[in-house]
């Protein structure tokens, strides 16, 4: 087998705040042949930086497409996640680094988030709460499904990892991380967000449309542990990964 194909790719999944960023870093440190992509967030708050497309000068504002989201759903939501998806399928075509293809165990390219998280949990969710109407859902399927099958097993995962805590306890995270643009989520948004990932992970209601996805293996972790700080736990869960990737 060559490097590539011998580097499996996991992503990280969960609700808002859940601590994806925070578990991405325990795993980043806790294994050598591991390595951690974080989520695009500071591009979706910077436009034209991250596009490069106009060169600003110091008295323009740059477009924070994160709070134009959150502050006019119905107007951005389709532009927000068609820049989401497209930032993180430039980032999921990357080959793996050096590192990880030479290495001689299990090597794992972590992603936080996914270009299937994008469409089956946050587009899917405005389209169902009137944020993206059926037109731009139509048109944003239509799209994602000619890239991904277009890139095949470029963009395909192995595995996913489900941090899993509930709708409360993100929403007192989310306060503690205090994220400017978020401050006006509610909990009922991240009850839909919720149940979004059980239908999609745990009940596997969501209809996918990718054969490879139907049967990814998915590790369900307890994130309503205080794992942040308890490094008992942190040891705990760690070493559930280190089986999930062993059996990969
Ligand atoms: N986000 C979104 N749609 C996506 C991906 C992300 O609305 N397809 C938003 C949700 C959060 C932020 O981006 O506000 C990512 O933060 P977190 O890392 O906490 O999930
Ligand atoms: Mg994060």
């Amino acid at each position: 087998m060559d490097g590539i194909s011998r580097v499996k790719r996991v992503s990280i999944e969960g609700n808002i705040a859940v601590g994806k960023s925070t578990f991405a870093k325990l795993l980043q440190n806790a294994g050598q042949n591991w390595e951690v992509t974080p989520e695009p967030v500071s591009k979706w708050q910077n436009v034209e930086e991250a596009t490069s497309q106009i060169v600003l000068s110091p008295q323009q504002t740059t477009s924070n497409l994160l709070q134009m989201m959150y502050q006019d759903p119905k107007r951005w939501s389709y532009t927000f996640q068609t820049f989401s998806c497209m930032s993180r399928m430039r980032t999921q075509l990357q080959p793996p680094p050096a590192k990880l293809m030479q290495s001689r165990d299990t090597a794992v390219q972590v992603y936080e988030r996914s270009i299937y998280s994008d469409r089956y949990i946050f587009a899917l969710n405005s389209f169902e709460l009137g944020a993206l109407n059926s037109t731009e859902w139509a048109v944003y399927q239509d799209w994602h499904s000619f890239l991904v099958e277009q890139f095949g097993p470029k963009v395909q995962l192995e595995g996913i990892i489900y941090l899993r805590a509930s709708p409360q306890v993100c929403m007192e995270r989310l306060g503690k991380r205090g994220r400017e643009e978020e401050r006006g989520l509610q909990l009922d948004y991240l009850d839909t967000l919720h149940v979004q990932h059980e239908n999609w992970l745990i009940n596997k209601s969501t209809k996918v449309h990718f054969d490879h996805l139907k049967n990814l293996p998915v590790l369900v972790l307890d994130a309503g542990l205080e794992f942040e700080k308890d490094p008992e736990v942190q040891a705990r869960l760690i070493k559930e990964v280190k089986i999930f990737f062993h059996d990969l």
